[in-house]
């Protein structure tokens, strides 16, 4: 049994500089020597750079129209000249070739029976990762454990930041063909959407939520009509952590096109589920979240069911909160990843 880490210090997606660094914190931290003392096989040869991506969207933008600076005043990233905002999409073409860059990766780890475990950077990379997965096993299904639904579409979104966006391009959903065709009527010269690459490989039945309670008004719409399957902070609070993650594999069973075989899950886990009391360094908290002991719970229960072919970590910024706070969260998305590949309690 191989592990194969693909750390990927990426911020595109969002606007606060220091989620980049939470690879490599969570490998400082000691990450591949617990997982190989859990008895695994760990392949890491470094943290991917993206470098090359960077350069040639640069080295190509001569054409690129007006330099736009960002909108955001509480933070510290400017988008680059080479990069401007489509409408308000904030870097869309080098968070789209990162994350198509990220799906060759997974998916090549993937097809060779490795367990790919992605480090975020931001969750915009789940574009990348569950292509990833979904490339190499077509059933898989999604377990997404988020504060946010991260469901927003170029129509909906009111931050421009893509790292609330990435479902709904695994999805293809309308709102991002819409909005793309409308700017296109309205901007000379137009543009092939650069997201052009994603099949909109996610079934809307073959996601469900854990964690949710900021969930913006447009994407509540979302999940409605397309009969999303969402376990909210709410649902925890009644069912208890146990009852919900037994009521989410089920659904995802209860949907499976292989009746004879468990569904392969991939778990997408935004640190951000977590009560910012166990989880404080990340970019956009949320007061009443799960417990330290909710969050591994998952974790361990989805691993118990044999089915794990995909794990993220994502949105631990150790440039945010004090020393010690940083120190706990990096040490809770180590405890996390070690939950999700094994490691018992007893
Ligand atoms: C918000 C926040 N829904 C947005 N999303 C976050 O920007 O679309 N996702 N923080 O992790
Ligand atoms: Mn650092
Ligand atoms: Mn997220
Ligand atoms: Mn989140």
């Amino acid at each position: 049994k191989t592990v194969s880490i693909v750390g990927c210090p990426f911020s595109g997606g969002q606007p606060k500089i220091g989620v980049d660094e939470g690879p490599i914190h969570l490998v400082e931290a000691g990450l591949v020597n617990q997982l190989q003392e859990l008895g695994w096989n760990v392949k890491f040869d470094g943290h991917h750079q993206f470098e090359d991506i960077k350069y040639t969207l640069s080295s190509s933008s001569a054409t690129a129209s007006s330099p736009a600076a960002g909108t955001d005043n509480d933070t510290s990233t400017t988008s680059n000249h080479w990069d401007p905002p489509i409408g308000i999409l904030k870097n869309p073409r080098l968070v789209s070739r990162v994350c198509e860059e990220v799906a060759k990766v997974v998916s090549g780890h993937a097809k060779k029976g490795e367990l790919p475990v992605t480090l975020g950077g931001d969750h915009s990379l789940a574009m990348g990762t569950i292509s990833g997965t979904l490339d190499a096993h077509p059933s898989a299904g999604v377990i997404w454990v988020d504060a946010h639904a991260d469901i927003n579409t170029a129509a909906t979104t009111e931050s421009g930041n893509i790292h609330g966006m990435p479902v709904s391009f695994l999805m293809g959903l309308d709102g991002n063909h819409q909005a793309f065709s409308d700017y296109n009527k309205s901007n000379s010269p137009s543009l092939e959407t650069p997201f052009a690459w994603i099949k909109p490989v996610l079934k809307p039945s073959s996601i469900v939520y854990i964690g949710l309670r900021d969930v913006d008004s447009g994407e509540k719409k979302i999940l409605k009509d397309n009969g999303i399957k969402a376990f909210s902070m709410h649902d925890v609070d009644r069912y208890g952590i146990g009852k919900v993650v037994e009521m989410a594999l089920d659904y995802l069973n209860a949907d499976n096109t292989n009746p004879d075989e468990v569904r392969p899950i991939h778990l997408s886990f935004d640190v951000d589920a977590l009560d910012p009391s166990v989880a404080p360094s990340t970019g956009t908290p949320v007061r009443g979240g799960l417990t330290f002991r909710e969050g591994h719970y998952i974790c361990e229960r989805i691993w118990e069911t044999g089915a794990l072919v995909g794990l993220d970590l994502m949105e631990v910024n150790p440039s945010l909160e004090d020393d010690v706070s940083v120190k706990q969260t990096v040490a809770v998305g180590c405890s996390l990843v070690r939950a999700a590949l094994g490691e018992t309690l007893l």
